[in-house]
């Protein structure tokens, strides 16, 4: 039987990937670790939930040791924009955050998995088709700590046989829980402002391509990887996902086929502007698809067509 611990199950990913945990284990089997921001009622009322810090390890360990746990998905994470803003932050969570984890899972002998992202790449990565092993020196706090995470978990794997894996995940699409502070919320915001404004200012330039996910693929994609057959694993941290890959002109066209007055301007911010040029405009996947059968439901117009509808309930 399995026991999960989720950390950051408060975020975009986490408040959604508990909920799915639980349909498929078990409510009492997946506990739902926070910080602080409050849980939703469903998150609350769907199952056990406890305050957990991942730069306290001492308190990681005593959730893990109190449900018996056996699988940590450790989704508690400063995204790039943030990162940026707080680089010693971002250290903290995001590199003695897992460190903590990973010692915990070493301890108590649990399964781990851990999201990377497409900022563990940098300027100088092939942008187009890249490649699941290329070069990655990104030049972002964020994805210094992405990188070391990778390295980190397969070290972990390596020397002490915890089963670590990832996923490089792109810009992630939701309308339950907005994401915080990352480079590609744009891509959340436009749906939200199309339905209140029918108009939006984008803060990325016009032909900035990047993958992007709908969530349920997201989720798919992490409860597939983790329950993947080990012996066809070649690569464990981390694998390159997509669902599709676009500019901000091609999703606002999308948005126009729903909505035709919707307008789209630009006021572009230097900083994720600077983050996402040195992104790839999109990833190769085909490891994620031989090794564990990784394959996408959603793409730009499927997605499109659900978000319209789901906000546009949500917003009435
Ligand atoms: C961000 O924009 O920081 C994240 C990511 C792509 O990792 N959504």
């Amino acid at each position: 039987m399995k026991k999960i611990l989720v950390t950051g199950a408060v975020g975009q990913i986490g408040s959604e990937l508990t909920i799915l945990l639980r349909d498929l284990y078990g409510n009492d089997n997946v506990v739902a670790g926070g910080r602080k921001t409050r849980p939703s009622e469903k998150l609350m009322n769907s199952g056990p939930f406890e305050i957990v810090d991942c730069t306290d390890g001492n308190r990681v360990a005593e959730v893990v040791k109190k449900h018996k746990i056996d699988a940590i998905y450790h989704l508690a994470a400063i995204l790039s924009a943030v990162a940026e803003a707080k680089p010693n932050v971002a250290w903290d969570v995001n590199i003695n955050g897992l460190y903590n984890v990973l010692e915990v899972a070493r301890e108590f002998d649990c399964a781990v998995f851990t999201p990377s992202s497409i900022g563990a790449f940098g300027p100088t990565t092939p942008p187009d088709n890249t490649p699941q092993d290329t070069i990655q020196r990104p030049n972002t706090m964020y994805g210094v700590t992405k990188v070391a995470g990778e390295l980190l978990c397969d070290y972990y794997y390596k020397r002490f046989k915890v089963d670590t894996r990832g996923l490089r995940y792109p810009g992630i699409i939701s309308n339950e829980t907005l994401p915080g502070g990352g480079t590609t919320d744009y891509a959340v915001d436009i749906y939200y402002e199309a339905i209140r404004q029918k108009k939006y200012t984008c803060f990325l330039k016009a032909g900035t391509f990047l993958d992007m996910m709908y969530m349920p693929d997201a989720l798919k994609s992490a409860v597939d990887l983790m329950e993947a057959d080990p012996s066809r694993l070649i690569h464990r941290n981390a694998f390159n996902v997509t669902s599709m890959s676009f500019d901000p002109e091609m999703i606002a066209a999308e948005i126009r086929k729903h909505i035709p007055e919707f307008v789209m301007d630009y006021d572009v911010d230097p900083v994720r502007q600077e983050i996402a040029s040195s992104w790839p405009n999109n990833m190769d996947d085909s490891a994620a698809r031989q090794e564990w059968g990784w394959s996408p439901e959603f793409d730009l117009e499927k997605m499109t067509v659900d978000m319209l509808e789901v906000l546009g309930k949500k917003l009435k």
